[in-house]
């Protein structure tokens, strides 16, 4: 609680995201789901403080920067605030920041050497060499018994040993503290994340953790020791409190705010959030954060999206056809959050149209739309209540906020959705229930119809309202349309305070109904250009091997020239040709080029064969030899073009 405002504190951050390449629905998620909490504390009138940013240093930043020509500070500029860049995304998914930290701001560099020192002056951080198995991808050293099947146990890519002068962290000192808060607390979220790291970290012995490296230079140098650069974990980790003023003078914030509420971090780095991070804080004498959660990973085709396995999902993509709110809501709403989800175009457009099409915009729509057409617009004043027809309706969305409240602080987003929508089904049936096209023809069942057209407002009043974490704009223009003045928290805990003579407006579908098969063919076709664009432009065959100069001579080419030229009638590759070979003899050879040419267009070329092969069948015609021509890639599809000669050659002019 804050002293002054009396206001709860909430401190909220996202993981800090690798600016090595363009970020993807999967690096959305967390960060929808993080602005989805810090809105949901904001509507309950919270001090909220949401941090997110970048984390810029590393080798393999230095590695890309170096294919790509720039300096690594050019590299990640590009990455950060170029266009379609990191925090154009976060724009353009409406995430309502307060922070961004990037670990190459100087506030935050000289804050890490700061740390650094404090944790050496301590007698936490000492100089040895280190020598083990390393992950350059995910810049980790391991030990021989974390390795899966000889491989890197995060990514499952390959290590090598490596070895060099290191400074090291005490990590073991505080391996029984650590063991005590993961099983003793509810430090870490779900709870079925505890034991993964005290059976496969702890138990087996936490090693000193390597955190200095000479082998790259784009880090932050350790001040005291040139040619060290800090480990990019001691360095990421600690943007938690670099970005609230800890160890620099760029913010005045940290006493307030520090320690975190949450930490939302995707299950592969929790293991970095709930050992390391507070041992550090320990060796520094700081407050540990409340909680750490680790949230499942959206999954393509059962593997996580990850641009080097090239399986990513774009959230430009989608949200231009979609909109940024059914997105957010689609990630939210579809899986839960402590558990891995399979993501599918599939998927997305089925609880576009179930949830919100279907329930949601058509329960505004029709509501808008009946009270246009029976009041004008706006509701009399004069209603009749139905105890028995409304009773239930009214209970339901009147203490939905109970339910709602519930589930957002257990972090369960998909079920404080699935409470919602159960209200907005139940507010759909109650107008097939009342009938309100046959209220309207008899007027004196008016005030009836007004009553029944007013609960079907206030349940969308509180509906959206409650909505308002995960589809901020569209609740806005919901609010709008049926003239809510408040929304707030505490409004939406109380049913009855739209006005009774309420005015709506009405627009266009908020959530258009999208043509399934006929989207996803789109998609597909989308998908397979994208493909398309990302082969390179011409592709050869490598040069085959060396054959004896005589196996060569022994091919006997010859020019031809093109007498007729037809297609082989049922077969969309043949082309059958009759040619002049010198011999007096017309010759026929079959060519499986009928895609690249019109037959008409080579009669009377001179071309290139080989006249001395054995005679083949070819869809039941006989063909003597074979025409020479060219063959590449271009965007992955095979290009062949004939060998044209200059005509001035004569048929039967043998090459040499
Ligand atoms: O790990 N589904 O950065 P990062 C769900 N810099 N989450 C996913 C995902 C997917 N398919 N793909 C990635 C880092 N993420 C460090 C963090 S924090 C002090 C330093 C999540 O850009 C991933 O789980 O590789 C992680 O939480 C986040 O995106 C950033 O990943």
């Amino acid at each position: 609680m804050c002293q002054k405002c009396d206001r709860e504190k909430f401190y909220i951050t996202t993981p800090i995201y690798y600016p090595s390449a363009k970020l993807h629905i999967g690096h959305t998620y967390c960060t929808v789901a993080t602005d989805a909490m810090a809105r949901y504390k904001r509507l309950r009138g919270c001090d909220v403080m949401f941090l997110t940013g970048t984390d810029e240093h590393g080798m393999k930043i230095e590695e890309k920067a170096r294919e790509a020509g720039i300096t690594p500070q050019q590299f990640v500029d590009n990455i950060v605030l170029g266009e379609g860049g990191v925090k154009d995304l976060w724009k353009l998914m409406n995430i309502s920041y307060d922070r961004f930290i990037r670990t190459t701001d100087d506030y935050h560099v000289e804050a890490i050497q700061k740390i650094f020192r404090k944790m050496y002056d301590n007698g936490d951080i000492y100089k040895g060499a280190y020598k083990g198995m390393y992950c350059t991808p995910c810049e980790s050293f391991w030990t021989e018994s974390q390795l899966v099947d000889g491989k890197c146990p995060d990514c499952g890519r390959e290590v090598h040993e490596a070895e060099e002068e290191a400074y090291f962290f005490r990590l073991s000192r505080y391996a029984d503290r650590v063991q005590d808060l993961l099983e003793n607390t509810d430090f870490l979220q779900p709870r079925s994340r505890v034991n993964e790291m005290v059976n496969n970290f702890i138990k087996p012995g936490l090693e000193d953790l390597c955190v200095s490296r000479t082998s790259f230079t784009w880090g932050i140098p350790v001040d005291f020791d040139p040619g060290h650069v800090v480990y990019v974990w001691v360095d990421a980790l600690s943007n938690y409190i670099t970005a609230l003023g800890f160890c620099n003078d760029r913010y005045h914030d940290y006493e307030h705010y520090w320690p975190a509420d949450y930490h939302f971090v995707g299950k592969e780095i929790v293991r970095f959030h709930t050992i390391i991070w507070p041992a550090m804080l320990m060796s520094m004498g700081e407050p540990l954060p409340k909680h750490v959660f680790g949230h499942g990973w959206l999954l393509l085709d059962g593997g996580k999206m990850s641009k080097s396995k090239g399986n990513v999902v774009d959230p430009y993509l989608l949200a231009q056809r979609y909109g940024v709110d059914a997105l957010r809501f689609f990630l939210l709403r579809s899986f839960p959050f402590g558990s891995d989800g399979n993501f599918s175009n599939e998927l997305l457009i089925n609880t576009i149209n179930t949830d919100l099409a279907n329930d949601l915009g058509n329960l505004v729509s029709r509501t808008c739309a009946m009270i246009a057409k029976f009041f004008g617009g706006k509701l009399p004043a004069e209603q009749a209540a139905d105890p028995e027809k409304d009773d239930e309706l009214i209970a339901m969305a009147g203490s939905l906020h109970e339910r709602y409240e519930a589930q957002m602080e257990q972090l369960s987003f998909q079920n404080a959705l699935a409470e919602v929508f159960k209200v907005i089904s139940r507010a759909n049936k109650y107008i097939d229930e009342n009938e309100p096209w046959k209220l309207a023809k008899d007027p004196d069942q008016a005030p009836r119809l007004a009553r029944v057209m007013y609960n079907l407002l206030e349940t969308v009043r509180i509906c959206a309202g409650l909505l308002v974490p995960f589809m901020p704009d569209s609740v806005a223009e919901i609010g709008r349309r049926i003239g809510a003045e408040r929304m707030d928290w505490d409004s939406l805990c109380v049913y009855g305070l739209l006005p009774a003579d309420a005015a709506v407006t009405g627009g266009d579908p908020l959530f258009p109904r999208i043509d399934l098969a006929k989207e996803l063919d789109e998609l597909e076709a989308i998908h397979q250009a994208q493909l398309r664009a990302a082969l390179p432009e011409k592709e050869f065959e490598p040069i085959a091997g060396d054959i004896p100069f005589d196996v060569f001579c022994q091919s006997d080419l010859r020019a031809v020239k093109v007498l007729t030229c037809e297609r082989v009638k049922k077969s969309d590759k043949l082309l059958k040709f009759t040619l002049d070979d010198g011999t007096g003899e017309e010759r026929q050879i079959l060519s499986g080029i009928a895609k690249y040419y019109d037959p008409e267009d080579l009669v009377g070329k001179t071309l290139l064969a080989i006249v001395n092969l054995p005679p083949r069948k070819m869809m039941g015609r006989e063909s003597n030899g074979m025409l020479i021509s060219s063959v590449h890639k271009e965007k992955g599809e095979e290009v062949i073009n004939l060998i044209i000669l200059d005509d001035k050659i004569p048929a039967g002019a043998k090459m040499c």
